[in-house]
């Protein structure tokens, strides 16, 4: 029986810093109904889907920083983004800025939720790679302060049974580590969801610009062809609030191969047909972890050098009833 999954990368265009969490929702339920027509199974939205990228901007007011969070997900304001995806019965990815109190404090996460065809969630990620500073540099002319403004997600990268297959997250600057790939790949994930914004211009870094396009491909393919899993890279785009982000959202197949790719810098639909068993002649062949990786080998490197950490081998979670 084939396993075919039909998946649709939701780029948007920029989102105004006025812009309220209703007026986003509705343009998330406009790409939602129109991935569902063209027989989409499951629908993948950016990094910080609900609201302009706050982390450009430096303030010190608490109650502002808040403003940009989820409380609980979902709440009143998306509420409507899980109940139309229960009628429709279409699954979605959806990153987002989360504020959690479990823990007797408050902690804040950049992070992203799977939820199934029948409005429930399956699985959560928090945000490993923040990039960026914590400290101000009113001297640039914007900022990267997702060191100032989030907590290292504390949940690992996890795998989960999901849409037919395994299902993993990682969120932007995940993407440019092949350790987030590879623990991802150790669990035998077959579609990886990557929600990204990522500025045209790196003030750190000038001479990077004109590349930015080139590893954001660099990046999702190789993660792709090295795991022998798709990737679904899903982009914030256009000028945001005098933020120029590239788009190039894109559909990847275990190949390495881009199958579908967005051309605007706007609210953009990409759907692809995406055969869960594509990334099994690579997994038994190349990329045959269990013949053919030389861990013992990686890890006396590691002992000698004390450069890198060994990477987490965590077995899959499988989710009771999940798909
Ligand atoms: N949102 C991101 O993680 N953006 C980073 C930028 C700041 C370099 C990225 O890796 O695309």
């Amino acid at each position: 029986m084939s396993r075919t999954v039909t998946i649709a990368a939701a780029q948007l265009g920029p989102i105004r810093r006025a812009e309220n969490r209703a007026s986003v929702v509705k343009r998330l339920i406009a790409l939602m109904r129109e991935a569902r027509s063209m027989g989409a199974d499951v629908v993948a939205y950016p990094e910080a889907a609900l609201t302009a990228f706050f982390p450009h901007w430096w303030t010190e007011d608490e109650a502002e920083v808040d403003a940009w969070f989820e409380r609980e997900m979902p709440g009143a304001d998306t509420l409507p983004l899980f109940d139309e995806a229960r009628r429709l019965g279409i699954g979605f990815h959806l990153g987002y800025c989360e504020l959690d109190q479990s823990a007797g404090r408050k902690r804040r996460f950049n992070s992203a939720v799977l939820v199934g065809s029948d409005g429930a969630i399956i699985g959560k990620y928090r945000k490993i790679h923040l990039p960026g500073h914590a400290e101000h540099r009113p001297e640039t002319p914007f900022q990267n302060l997702e060191k100032r403004y989030f907590e290292v997600g504390d949940l690992g990268f996890g795998a989960w049974r999901a849409y037919g297959g395994v299902a993993g997250m990682m969120i932007c600057n995940d993407w440019r580590w092949p350790e987030a790939y590879r623990v991802l790949g150790l669990q035998g994930v077959e579609m990886v969801f990557c929600g990204y914004n990522t500025p045209v211009h790196h003030p750190a870094a000038p001479d990077h610009d004109r590349l930015g396009q080139f590893h954001n491909e660099l990046c999702m393919q190789s993660g792709a062809y090295q795991n022998s899993t798709w990737v679904i890279g899903v982009a914030k785009a256009g000028v945001e609030e005098g933020v120029d982000m590239i788009g190039g959202s894109a559909i990847i197949a275990p190949t390495g191969e881009i199958v579908a790719r967005c051309s605007s810098n706007d609210d953009e639909l990409i759907v692809a047909r995406c055969d869960l068993d594509l990334g099994r002649s690579y997994r038994e062949t190349t990329f045959d972890f269990a013949k053919h990786r030389r861990v013992e080998h990686y890890r006396m490197i590691v002992e000698r050098t004390g450069a890198i950490e060994p990477a987490d081998e965590a077995p899959v979670r499988r989710k009771q009833g999940a798909r």
